[in-house]
């Protein structure tokens, strides 16, 4: 194995080679955490953190349960140019005597925890406690959406893309301007930029709306690519252009955004990853009505398509049989809800897994979604109304007043929502709902105890329980 990552001779082939002879004698296990912005990334991997390094709010986690975990630390991460997870940060946001959320992060960022660990089986008792790294990966979402330009040319994406935003009102302007350029021009650097910047409007405005197949991903997260070449390109009607004309240029900036953008990423980062996370805020796209949890579900199936490399043959040789061994859909922000609506939500969130595994025909093996909350920041409450009980959550707003919410009654059968969701229906949660901004709740957390959650557990067990064990 060690041999043939050297003699393959891809740039971090070295790397990859000396990871491994680590791992033959500390095994690591890599685990990405995704979701488009503001899913809920960054939350969920703080308190993930400081539950395994606190284990005392983790009963469903059975290595941490059975005593199995005997100690656990952050370490130096192995990648050296990739930014670390500002976990101490993070933490000291949601821990501030005034309590905020963290800031919102734009890049591919790693953690390394390793954990000491009880020794098992007869050869544990010669060999004693065994080391287990965890390596945390937490990239942006719209990074992975980025896989179906791979295998798409200029024309094709130009045409796909065009297709979609025929449909939107805020694509109107940056349309009237494709439509009304001569693409077979020669290059115009004003010109492409201006093509782009209205490109760009677009996409920004359908993200602000809630849309979620806001791609190129670099467009909204563009980090220290913006303004370069590889960022100045938007889709055009199909022309007949000469060397040097603007469309010719765009296909070859377009080209050099899958090469020198999408592929690092896959190769550096996608290949490399055991089990993932894929946060979605699938309350958010209740409430915002039956488009965005369609499109939610394009989302969920083009997500799981990309981890199933048949797919798409340049990602199968990229990886070269190597599988993602376990896939968690966590539907996230459940303290929004009181217990009494979790089964519901659940089931909601299963309903979808299971659609979006039809539609891009993956076996169910491995996958799960399930309702969690990566910090609770609500407390339950029953209250009388209208001759029966309505279940509710108290928090602190973002502006220091207590408020009691319900969210609004989840539909009963899930089945039901699901098949109507392209009929053009109001959103299901109550408008009441758009008021939810709770702050992170003021903790006094006792000894070994670490940040209020739901479930958790289970997704850290569903995830990485049996490397534990
Ligand atoms: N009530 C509640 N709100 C949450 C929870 N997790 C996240 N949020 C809310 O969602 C927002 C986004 O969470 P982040 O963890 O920053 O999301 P992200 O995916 O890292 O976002 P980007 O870095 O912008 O891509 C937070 O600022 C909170 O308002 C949760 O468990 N409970
Ligand atoms: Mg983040």
């Amino acid at each position: 194995m060690v041999l043939s990552a050297l003699a393959r001779g891809i740039g971090d082939g070295v790397e990859a080679a000396t990871a491994q002879i680590a791992g033959a004698f500390e095994p690591v296990v890599r685990l990405g955490v995704t979701g488009l912005s503001r899913a809920g990334k960054t939350v969920f991997i703080t308190s993930l953190v400081h539950n395994l390094l606190n284990t005392g709010r983790m009963p469903q986690l059975r290595a941490a349960q059975a005593g199995g975990i005997m100690g656990a630390l952050l370490q130096p991460q192995p990648d050296l140019t990739l930014p670390r997870f500002a976990y101490e940060d993070h933490l000291a946001a949601l821990q501030a005597p005034e309590p905020h959320w963290p800031q919102s992060t734009r890049t591919v960022s790693e953690l390394r925890l390793s954990f000491r660990l009880a020794p098992s089986g007869l050869l544990g008792m010669v060999t004693g406690p065994r080391r287990l790294h965890l390596d945390i990966v937490d990239y942006p979402g719209e990074w992975l959406l980025d896989l179906a330009l791979m295998g798409q040319d200029y024309a094709q994406w130009s045409a796909t893309t065009l297709a979609r935003m025929e449909k939107r009102p805020e694509a109107a302007e940056f349309l009237r301007l494709a439509y009304g350029t001569d693409a077979s021009a020669p290059l115009s650097e004003p010109v492409a930029q201006g093509l782009t910047a209205a490109f760009t409007a677009s996409l920004q405005a359908g993200h602000a709306a809630g849309r979620a197949d806001c791609t190129p991903g670099r467009f909204l997260l563009p980090g220290d690519l913006a303004g370069s070449p590889v960022l100045t390109f938007a889709p055009l009607p199909p022309a007949e252009g000469a060397r040097g004309s603007l469309i010719r240029q765009m296909a070859r900036r377009y080209d050099g955004y899958r090469t020198q953008v999408v592929r690092p990423f896959f190769e550096r980062h996608f290949s490399r990853i055991d089990r993932q996370v894929v946060l979605i805020d699938l309350l958010e796209a209740l409430h915002r009505g039956p488009e965005a949890v369609e499109e939610l579900r394009r989302v969920m199936a083009e997500v799981l398509a990309s981890f199933r490399p048949g797919t798409n043959s340049w990602l199968a040789e990229l990886l070269r049989g190597k599988r993602v061994e376990r896939i968690l859909f966590a539907a996230t922000k459940a303290d929004h809800l009181h217990h009494s609506q979790h089964a519901a939500f659940a089931a909601l969130a299963e309903g979808m897994l299971s659609e979006a595994r039809d539609r891009a025909r993956f076996s169910g093996a491995g996958t799960a979604a399930m309702a969690i909350a990566a910090l609770r920041a609500t407390i339950e409450e029953d209250h009388p109304h209208k001759g029966r009980t309505l279940p509710m959550v108290r928090g602190t707003l973002e502006n220091g007043r207590q408020a009691a919410f319900h969210a609004g009654d989840l539909p009963a059968d899930p089945g039901a929502l699901l098949a109507h969701a392209r009929q053009g229906a109001a959103g299901w949660l109550s408008q009441d709902y758009a008021n939810m901004r709770f702050a992170p709740p003021r903790l006094a957390l006792a000894a070994g105890e670490g940040l209020p959650h739901i479930r958790l557990d289970r997704a850290a067990e569903f995830l990485f329980g049996d490397r534990l064990a």
